[in-house]
């Protein structure tokens, strides 16, 4: 049985994976519309991963005896300034999601709440990962530049790895 400061903080983090596959989706529609399909395919895919974390959180908290509750619908923004300027949302969006996994396990630990804090150890690693790749493509934005050719490049790079991911042509 969870106790109730774990189940409504888990809660409150469905809210922040929802989120973030709200906010990757419109990050791909962006790319989309300005001609980054390989962006695009790599963002559709990481907005399905977010759902993926959304869903096992879901899973674990009903499991426990708690209740999971869907949350509303945030609108995240349909605007933004350039690619790079995606992509540096994305590493400051993974960077908040880290302390906030982070927060839970301190609650899990203050709750004496063992069990929880095992679960959240996959979210844990899963960070290092997504905070990794974030700064690998903005690594390789910084050293390609930003004119045509170089953003050419690397869209064409975000569709290897999309396709490496095993993210299927959403983009098109
Ligand atoms: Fe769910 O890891 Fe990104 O946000």
């Amino acid at each position: 049985m969870l106790k109730e400061k774990v189940e409504k903080a888990l809660n409150l983090q469905i809210e922040k994976e929802g989120y973030s596959a709200q906010l990757y989706l419109a990050m791909a529609s962006w790319a989309e519309k300005n001609g980054y399909n390989g962006a695009a395919q790599f963002l559709y895919h990481h907005a399905d991963e977010e759902r993926g974390h959304m869903l096992k959180l879901f899973h674990y908290i009903n499991d426990r005896d708690g209740y999971a509750i869907v949350p509303a619908l945030k609108q995240p923004p349909s605007k933004f300034e350039s690619l790079k300027a995606v992509f540096e949302g994305v590493l400051a969006h993974e960077q908040m999601i880290t302390e906030s996994i982070n927060n839970l396990v301190g609650i899990c630990v203050e709750e004496k709440d063992y069990t929880t804090q095992n679960f959240l150890q996959w979210y844990v690693t899963e960070q290092i990962e997504e905070e990794n790749l974030a700064k690998t493509n903005l690594d390789k934005l910084a050293l390609l530049g930003d004119d045509k050719a170089s953003m050419y490049m690397f869209d064409k790079d975000m569709a290897e790895m999309a396709a490496s991911l095993g993210a299927t042509d959403t983009a098109e």
